[in-house]
């Protein structure tokens, strides 16, 4: 046995030059070589131990104590070592592996928009070439801008026809029922004269069944002028709206009527239906319009004398469906991917 007649400065050098050997390795194979002769269960280390049984009892301890020094430190330097070679060679790994990213992605399905989001963008565009301002607003609101701003104070009974989901822990907060929260955004923000749109996702806590959705998307639209401005121009306008929402180009073809509702925010109120062959050439109802009533601009510190306004919310799934022939509002949320190809 080697290390029987191996003198303590024997099994010092020997180690030290394992060390030596430990940092020359150039590989991962290399360096696991290396360390199987030095720590492997016939290794240097271990023959070191075997040897204790003929060490003198006085000397024992000492001896012990010394191998375990080294045995630590040549642990240590493979550690540090192995380190230092997977960094190497991940490096050397990723510069040989080119991906080019200019490659066309030959068999991979490319996606599509959904139907509402085509109408969305639809809209969008329309309006935007027509110089209105085409805002967004967050979707989680305050009870100030999505209830009283517009007229809806605390126990007002329009309250409770808006099935609201409350934000817990943060009082006064909610998902907005309704997009005519950015109707209140928009004037406090940027005052009158204004005409903007927005589109965007609304929640109520309704029943989800074939006409009904706890989300759902609103087209929110809002004209204030110093001039004065009638219901035969919010007529109009419904007219380009609809016309927007199916890619109808004369407006005239678009048949619109109104029939007498009530909102807090608007006097006075209509329930807005339309007609058109693309959706089937029946009346459909499709939300709500009006003539801004005058505590909306009080409430959004703004003087109300001299000003004429209108407004008007519909929701869009509803279009969506007639136009696309679906019956059942679940369907335009469903992740079935051969429906999503389809449509
Ligand atoms: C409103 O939300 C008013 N903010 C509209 C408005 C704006 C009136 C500006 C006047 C001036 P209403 O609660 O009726 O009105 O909702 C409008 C439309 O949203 C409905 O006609 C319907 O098309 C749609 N809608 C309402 N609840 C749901 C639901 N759970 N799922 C799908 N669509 C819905």
């Amino acid at each position: 046995m080697v290390l029987l007649i191996m003198e303590h400065s024997d099994l010092e050098n020997n180690i030290e030059s394992s060390l030596e050997e430990i940092d020359r390795s150039s590989t991962l194979g290399e360096l696991d070589d290396i360390r199987t002769k030095i720590l492997g269960r016939s290794g240097i280390v271990n023959s070191a131990f075997k040897v204790m049984a003929s060490i003198p009892g006085d000397q024992k301890k000492a001896f012990g104590a010394r191998i375990n020094i080294l045995k630590e430190k040549v642990e240590m330097a493979i550690r540090e070592k192995r380190k230092e070679l997977e960094n190497i060679e991940i490096a050397t790994r990723l510069a040989n592996e080119d991906i080019d990213a200019t490659l066309p992605a030959c068999d991979s399905e490319i996606g599509s928009l959904h139907i509402i989001s085509k109408m969305v963008r639809n809209i969008r565009k329309r309006y935007h070439a027509r110089g209105f301002l085409v805002l967004d607003g967050p979707e989680v609101e305050s009870e100030f801008h999505n209830f009283d701003a517009l007229n809806i104070p605390a126990h007002h009974p329009a309250r409770q026809s808006h099935d609201t989901f409350y934000i817990k822990n943060f009082a006064g907060t909610l998902l907005r029922t309704h997009t005519s929260t950015v109707q209140i955004r928009s004037l406090m923000e940027r005052g009158v004269p204004i005409r903007m749109i927005s589109i965007g996702k609304t929640y109520r806590s309704d029943n989800l069944d074939a006409t009904h959705s706890p989300m759902f998307h609103q087209v929110e639209g809002l004209v204030v002028e110093r001039e004065p401005l009638s219901v035969g121009n919010l007529k109009k306008e419904l007219q380009r709206l609809i016309a927007a929402c199916l890619e109808i180009d004369d407006i005239d073809e678009v048949n619109v009527r109104f029939r007498p509702s009530y909102f807090p925010f608007t006097e006075p109120s209509m329930e807005v239906d339309c007609m058109h062959e693309k959706i089937g050439h029946k009346w459909i109802e499709l939300g709500g319009a009006g003539m801004v009533h005058p505590n909306v601009y009080k409430n959004c510190c703004l003087d109300s004398d001299g000003l004429y306004g209108f407004a008007f919310g519909f929701g869009l799934e509803r279009v969506t469906m007639l136009r696309n022939q679906i019956h059942d509002i679940r369907s335009l949320y469903d992740t079935d991917v051969r429906w999503l190809k389809h449509y």
